[in-house]
């Protein structure tokens, strides 16, 4: 009743911003990602039956407290699922360098999920699994897959319809991700928090909602064509928005700093001098930059010589979950 798996992390360019149900974690809109191949968990699930409760391993070092409540409070799920009152060890290896600002719990639940289901013996599809995840943590239901995956909302009050579905697998495009590390960082609002805040009080919410559809449709449009300026326009003014919404919010808050808007100024006068790249931000200060393999060293060498900027760390599209 052991398995291992290992999930990659993913970069929102229909970013998910807000929840209808905290508990079952259920959006209030769809979202579509690129997994990345540089930043991924190894997670091994081992259910015996000596044990009382669960044990949580992160990088070698026990793990008490919320993130441990986190982790054993989903796999309350799974033993419900499996009908089974089984505890287990769980050892966890991140190599999602904390300094990049990807969020680890995107790999993190996604290869928790796997490696749990299927050391418990449920049998699930790539749906279920996503479904199952997205209870973990929302952005990690679309780690399930490689490549571009979409977040489908759903309408039901259960979540039954709330899961992530492929739209190309990571070979089908060379797209990559250049992630701009800052040397300063700020007080941060947890993206729960600040997605609640911004839901509950934000009169620039509904703006938000409303310019999802078509976001996602247009988004969908230049991935079937390979049109990376389509994509990176919509991805870049659909993380504008998003960030948009925390300055109407009460108190309102932004994730920004100001080497934040340097990167992305200095983004914006790539395209200027003809270089095609294009920004997206989650919820921290740290800027992701899009860009094609024939513009790798001047993308690197640019973003590299801003004030501020210490490091600025390469990937590509990534895979899916996969069993070790
Ligand atoms: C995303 N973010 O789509 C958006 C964009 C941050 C900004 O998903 O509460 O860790 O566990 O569902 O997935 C970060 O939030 O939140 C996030 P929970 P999660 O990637």
């Amino acid at each position: 009743m052991k398995c291992t798996a290992k999930a990659h992390t993913n970069i929102a360019l229909i970013k998910y911003w807000g929840k209808r149900n905290e508990s079952i974690i259920l959006p209030t809109n769809s979202s579509l990602s690129l997994t990345l191949d540089g930043f991924y968990t190894t997670t091994t699930v081992d259910f015996r039956e000596e044990l009382s409760k669960d044990e949580f391993f992160l990088n070698d070092q026990l793990v008490s407290g919320e993130q441990y409540n986190r982790v054993t409070t989903f796999l309350d799920l799974i033993r419900t699922y499996a009908g089974k009152k089984l505890y287990a060890t769980i050892h966890s290896i991140n190599e999602v360098p904390t300094a990049a600002g990807f969020a680890s719990s995107a790999s993190g639940f996604a290869a928790l999920a796997a490696a749990g289901a299927n050391a418990i013996g449920l049998q699930l599809t790539d749906r279920e699994l996503s479904m199952l995840t997205r209870q973990g943590s929302g952005s990690a239901c679309r780690s399930i897959y490689g490549g571009f995956a979409e977040w489908e909302m759903g309408m039901k009050d259960d979540g039954s319809d709330s899961f992530a579905v492929p739209i190309a697998p990571a070979d089908y495009w060379d797209v990559r991700v250049a992630a701009v590390v800052l040397s300063s960082t700020m007080k941060k609002v947890s993206s729960r928090e600040g997605m609640k805040r911004t839901v509950e009080t934000s009169p620039f919410y509904t703006g938000w909602i409303d310019s999802i559809p078509n976001d996602l449709k247009q988004i969908k449009e230049g991935i079937a064509a390979r049109d990376f300026e389509k994509v990176g326009q919509i991805a870049e003014a659909n993380c504008l928005k998003m960030h948009a919404t925390t300055l109407g919010a009460n108190p309102p808050f932004t994730y920004w700093h100001d080497t934040t808007l340097a990167v992305m100024q200095t983004v914006q006068s790539l395209r200027d001098n003809g270089i095609p790249a294009y920004f997206t931000i989650d919820a921290g200060p740290n800027v992701k930059v899009l860009y094609l393999p024939e513009n790798e060293n001047d993308i690197q060498k640019t973003l590299r010589g801003i004030p501020g900027v210490t490091d600025v760390i390469l990937s590509r599209s990534g895979q899916g979950v996969t069993y070790l």
